[in-house]
């Protein structure tokens, strides 16, 4: 079998590009290892930034692929169990989007599927071959169990942190640059309508976030230590936690269906090539949750890529594609320093007893600036919005 690309991982970034070399009349296969359903439910992110709206309007897709609704331009803080809303002092909101991450994913398998995109779930043991010579080869075995092979031009890594793409380049071709918060979060996803879009509490007690997942349930956020486990954690133990961090009680308590441990770090794998394959999204980068970026730089890295093979293969021409890795570099710092600063100053100016009351008093006065500051304000709003 012959294609142009071989995308490996069927997450936002992988049918996003799928989507997008579709649209460019780009040849090109999507092989995921997990079954559809399995992808179409898998829950995680919510934000779909103006940024990544614009792309998806560049590439024509944004009425049929966007859903959710749009951004209240209000984040609601608790701070020590008082209400402190921050409001956007721009006239530009922003077109962004509270759109759970599930809902985009099944949104894109539509219109790719429907478009006649070739998209392969069940996709076992996935090698990459040849990946620095001239035309890569993609082996897997298929749903029935037949071993295959596609050559292409092109391989896109979409596969995320654990996936296998990254792991096929030698250990020295990459600088791995990672830093760790030092606390995790307790995620957990509940029947209980949200008040807001969002809410995040600062507290002695820690970080707490809770955040719409459609009218009827929550994701709910609780920084815990690292060295915790999901077990110390009751339903009673989460919503008496929830109540003394957000200083309030919690309307309805409905079920919780599933509790996870997340540990908050940065990571960034330079360069995001190697050869003739590339990374995209996680399989790239990682970024705190804390910053709802982690969809929007898969999706960026999804339009900077498609945009470079399409150069490649309608101009026979490189050069945005030997730029690939420096473009989203750039961009992926950018918006990795706005996580770190964001991540850090919602968790230090809380439970002092993780970085000491000195940085305690530091994200503090951060956090009152962006009252007092329009310049400070216009800054975050920028980078929450995706208008920077
Ligand atoms: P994805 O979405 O993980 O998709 C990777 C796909 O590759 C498949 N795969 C393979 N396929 C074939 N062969 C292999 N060997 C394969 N290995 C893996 C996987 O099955 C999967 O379908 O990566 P992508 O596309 O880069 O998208 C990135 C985003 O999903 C990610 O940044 C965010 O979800 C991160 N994230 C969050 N981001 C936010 O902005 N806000 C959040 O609240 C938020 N919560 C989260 C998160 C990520 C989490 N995990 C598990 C990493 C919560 C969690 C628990």
């Amino acid at each position: 079998e012959n294609t142009t690309v071989v995308i490996v991982g069927a997450g936002v970034a992988g049918l996003a590009l799928g989507n997008f070399l579709l649209r460019g009349g780009i040849d090109c296969v999507v092989l995921e290892r997990h079954g559809r359903e399995y992808v179409e439910r898998r829950q995680r992110a919510g934000v779909v930034d103006s940024r990544a709206v614009r792309v998806f309007r560049e590439w024509g897709l944004a009425d049929r692929v966007v859903g959710g609704v749009p951004f209240e331009p209000v984040l609601n803080f608790r701070i020590d169990g008082e209400t402190r809303p921050f409001e956007y002092m721009t006239d530009d909101h922003g077109d962004g989007r509270f759109c759970p991450q599930q809902v985009l994913v099944r949104n894109l398998v539509d219109v790719f599927v429907g478009d006649g995109g070739d998209l392969r779930f069940e996709a076992e043991d996935v090698r990459l071959e040849n990946v620095t010579g001239p035309r890569p080869r993609v082996r897997y075995r298929d749903n029935a169990g037949v071993t295959r092979t596609i050559a292409c031009d092109f391989i896109a890594g979409c596969d995320g942190d654990r996936g296998v793409s990254r792991a096929s380049i030698p250990e020295e071709e990459l600088t791995r640059h990672s830093h760790e918060y030092g606390y995790a979060w307790l995620t957990v996803l509940a029947d209980a309508p949200a008040n807001h879009q969002s809410m995040m509490a600062i507290h002695d007690r820690g970080f707490a976030g809770q955040f719409a997942r459609g009218p009827q349930a929550s994701r709910f956020y609780l920084q815990c230590p690292l060295d915790t486990s999901v077990e110390e954690w009751t339903d009673d133990r989460v919503w008496e936690e929830i109540e003394a961090r957000f200083g309030e009680p919690v309307a309805v308590k409905g079920r919780i269906s599933s509790k996870t441990l997340v540990p908050l770090r940065s990571v960034v794998h330079d360069p995001m090539s190697h050869g003739r394959l590339y990374l995209l999204g996680d399989a790239a980068h990682i970024v705190p949750p804390m910053s709802a970026k982690g969809m929007n730089l898969a999706l960026h890295d999804a339009d900077v890529f498609a945009a470079a093979v399409l150069k490649q293969v309608e101009e026979q021409d490189e050069s945005l594609l030997a730029a690939y890795s420096t473009t989203c570099l750039k961009h992926v710092w950018n918006y990795q320093a706005f996580a770190a600063w964001f991540t850090d100053l919602m968790h230090d100016a809380g439970d002092a007893s993780y970085h000491g009351h000195f940085r305690r008093h530091l994200a503090r006065a951060e956090f009152d600036r962006l009252y007092s500051s329009a310049t400070a304000n216009h800054l975050f709003t920028e980078f929450l919005t995706g208008l920077n």
